[in-house]
């Protein structure tokens, strides 16, 4: 029987998808690895414990396929995009990854959204200014590591660099190289102009493929320790913002994707390009055909992490000894509030905010609290202002390509039935929920099937491979009261993203 393989390489880990091409799964892998985070801003990754992740998830992969008498057809791979690391001239690197999740380059962004090509740079690659593009990071890297600046021979993200490592194969696909903010959408190239004003040269960054582009191969001494089959094709995929579209099968512009994992974000997949006139949504290219758009956010799940080991530490640790999954008590606990949270709003940006403030010293806060409110209150008002948030985002996707017809919800937050009703009732719109929630790393699949020949149909196989589908239907009159507070919360969320910014400042000031 014939398997194919994904991997999605993460922010928090490394997943992987064993399946049929029938689309039945087999097994699925998950390696963390931590985030580094010891100053301000810093969000780094040791890029030898993702490579480490990446091979034990291959190496427990190819165990089933022995033990199963499986044909391994392929492997292909989903990645995190904005990620960086400088490697010297052998290719060894030189800083660890800087993820997208690194906010130190945060002056060097303000200081290109202030110029007077600040626009330019939005028109030409789609990417909004912000700590997260390589053009910023390169700036903040040429400015505070000069001496790994100046020895730096190359430059990439994770997916590069574990192709390069584990398979001697060194290039970017074009959706991952969309994203770092140094690529031209109309020419599909990397753009001089920008690769200028980041001090760097086109040979420095790894040479263009498309997402199909095939190899094998596997260099020898990883070979051994993985006991990987040479002759298996790979297949080197996308970025997962893209692929996550294809694992819920929201592949054309009448469908949106919302995945709300760790961050979150509202993607749409379009045959031509779309900017938002105030830059507040990326465009980045998938192929010659094809765009992905939308709106990356910050404080997804990670703020519903922080109410329940801020607000409900003692009770996790209970939770946990009695072996329940403490998100799902929480979300009881959530449920006895009434929905409002009593007139509790929250504004969730803990994290500063990339879609749709762009800002990245906004700041969290609750709006309204009074006597009566309590943990339980403040926990609903932070899983509703999460959702708040992303509706605004839904707003503006909506503004710039019309409503999409479909809304498909996937990650972490998909596992809760109760989040699932709450996103339809808050978007006021029906929301599908498919079997298969590993969105990143079916689309991986998907894409490694089509590009070894194994399906010439990605949507019928996208709809067989993502399983059932369930729908929730948003409750009428939950829909009338969230839309008053929605109003509300529209109104006062550029006065505190101003507001709370000024406070950062101060935050910083009192911190020297
Ligand atoms: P990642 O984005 O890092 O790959 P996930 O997609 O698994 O991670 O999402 C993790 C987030 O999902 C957590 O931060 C939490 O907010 C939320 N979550 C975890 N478990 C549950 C659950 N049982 N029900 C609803 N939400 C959950
Ligand atoms: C699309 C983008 C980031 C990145 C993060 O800019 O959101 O791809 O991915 P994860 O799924 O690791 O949060």
């Amino acid at each position: 029987m014939k398997v194919m393989l994904g991997i999605d390489i993460g922010t928090t880990s490394t997943k992987g998808l064993l399946c049929q091409i029938n689309g039945h799964a087999i097994k699925k892998f998950n390696q963390p690895y931590p985030l580094k985070q010891s100053t301000a801003g810093m969000a780094e990754e040791d890029p030898e414990l993702i490579l480490t992740a990446v091979s034990t998830c291959l190496r427990a992969a190819l165990q089933i396929v022995q033990q199963q008498h499986l044909k391994l057809a392929g492997l292909s791979f989903s990645s995190a995009n904005q990620s960086l690391i400088a490697l010297d001239k052998k290719r060894q690197p030189l800083t660890n990854l800087i993820t997208w999740a690194d906010t130190r380059a945060a002056p060097a962004a303000a200081a290109l959204r202030k110029s007077s090509f600040a626009d330019q740079l939005y028109q030409r690659t789609g990417t909004p200014l912000h700590p997260m593009s390589l053009l910023a990071k390169l700036i903040w890297l040429k400015k505070n590591q000069p001496t790994i600046f100046k020895r730096s021979a190359y430059f990439c993200g994770i997916k590069e660099y574990v192709l390069w490592r584990l398979f001697g194969q060194w290039q970017m696909d074009v959706s991952v190289a969309s994203g770092t903010g140094l690529f031209n959408l109309q020419q599909q190239q990397w753009d001089p102009k920008i690769l200028e004003i980041a001090a760097i040269t086109e040979n420095q960054l790894p040479p263009l493929v498309d997402s199909y582009h095939t190899f094998s191969g596997m260099n020898p001494n990883w070979a051994i320790k993985i006991n990987w089959p040479q002759a298996t094709p790979v297949v080197q995929g996308a970025f997962d913002g893209a692929l996550a579209n294809l694992g819920v099968n929201a592949l054309n512009a009448d469908t949106a994707a919302l995945s709300i994992g760790t961050s979150a974000a509202i993607r749409i997949l379009s045959d031509h390009p779309a900017l938002d006139p105030q830059a507040r949504l990326f465009c980045y290219a998938v192929s010659k055909k094809q765009w992905v758009i939308g709106g990356p956010v910050n404080n997804g799940g990670i703020v519903l992490r922080w109410a329940l080991e801020k607000l409900f530490d003692h009770e996790k640790q209970a939770f946990e000894q009695a072996h329940q999954d403490p998100y799902q008590q929480l979300l009881k606990i959530i449920q006895t509030v009434p929905i409002g949270a009593a007139g509790l709003l929250f504004f969730p940006y803990l994290n500063g905010e990339r879609a749709p403030l762009w800002n990245a010293d906004v700041r969290a806060s609750f709006v309204g609290l009074n006597q009566l409110h309590g943990r339980p209150e403040m926990a609903r008002a932070v899983v509703e202002g999460i959702i708040f948030n992303l509706r605004s985002v839904w707003e503006i996707v909506s503004q710039t390509l019309g409503q999409p017809q479909h809304l498909i919800l996937s990650g972490g937050f998909a596992r809760s039935v109760f989040l699932r009703q709450l996103i339809a009732d808050i978007f006021n719109c029906p929301v599908q929920v498919p079997e298969q929630i590993e969105a990143s790393c079916l689309g991986a699949v998907l894409i490694g099937m089509k590009a070894l020949g194994l399906t010439n149909d990605l949507s019928k196989s996208a709809a067989a491979m993502s399983g059932t589908v369930i729908t929730y239907q948003p409750n009428s009159a939950n829909a009338l009261h969230y839309s008053e507070l929605f109003a509300i919360y529209q109104r006062l969320q550029p006065q505190l993203s101003r507001e709370t910014a000024t406070l950062t400042a101060l935050q910083h000031k009192f911190a020297e």
